[in-house]
């Protein structure tokens, strides 16, 4: 992709992958690249004469110019098309794309490359595809007391209680070692497991009466 001078180029959700050369180049453009995948290309991610700010995207193949690495990115990570060789740049089920974008970014497309909706999940995946082989799990409701999501989850998962009484939350790994353990539960929890290593976890829900278990995958 190639910028002229002069552009102020905003880039969302879009993937460039397996370009023979840079993947965006530009001249005295300022760009803003955002919830984007560039992987595999043939020399430099972003060549940039002008400035380039980074933000929620995976970046891989180095980068020349004056080029700020905001937040929420991923470097040097395998995105995990599911069939790039034949030129299918969707992501697989355990892409680390999935669900890791910024939602609040201004003008985002309602739809995919595919027309899906884009946001899925509750969290907008990087790149131009966004993911629904999950859609069927990233919501589940335990019982009708309760709901968590996404899942799998890269990072954040949370939780969504009808009414205020549960006791108890512990997330236990697949040995059954507890790795958190909470009494003060709120009505809407939000734990971040972006220190879990990869895995199968168990959640563990106790109100007065009950025990809920269900299994979550962190990707
Ligand atoms: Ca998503």
């Amino acid at each position: 992709m190639y910028c002229s001078t002069n552009a102020d180029v905003t880039i969302t959700n879009t993937t460039i992958s397996y370009s023979s050369d840079v993947g965006i180049l530009c001249d005295a453009a300022t760009l803003t690249i955002t919830n984007s995948i560039l992987w595999s290309n043939g020399a430099l991610a972003v060549n940039s004469n002008s400035s380039a700010d980074i933000s929620y995207s995976l970046i891989e193949g180095g980068t020349q110019g004056n080029i700020q690495f905001i937040e929420g990115n991923i470097i040097n990570e395998d995105p995990l098309f599911v069939n790039p060789a034949s030129g299918d740049f969707h992501l697989s089920d355990n892409s680390p794309c999935v669900n890791v974008g910024n939602n609040d970014v201004e003008d985002l497309p309602e739809n995919d490359l595919d027309g899906n909706q884009r946001i899925q999940g509750g969290i907008i995946d990087m790149g131009c595809y966004e993911t629904s082989v999950i859609s069927s799990i990233v919501q589940t409701t335990i019982n009708e007391g309760f709901t968590i999501f996404p899942n799998p989850t890269n990072r954040i998962i949370n939780f969504e209680f009808a009414d205020n009484n549960i006791e108890k939350l512990i997330i236990s790994d697949i040995t059954g070692k507890t790795i958190i353990k909470k009494i003060d539960i709120q009505q809407n929890e939000m734990i971040d497991l972006s220190s879990f290593v990869k895995g199968i976890y168990f959640i563990s829900v106790q109100t007065e009466e009950e025990v809920y278990t269900k299994k979550i995958i962190k990707r």
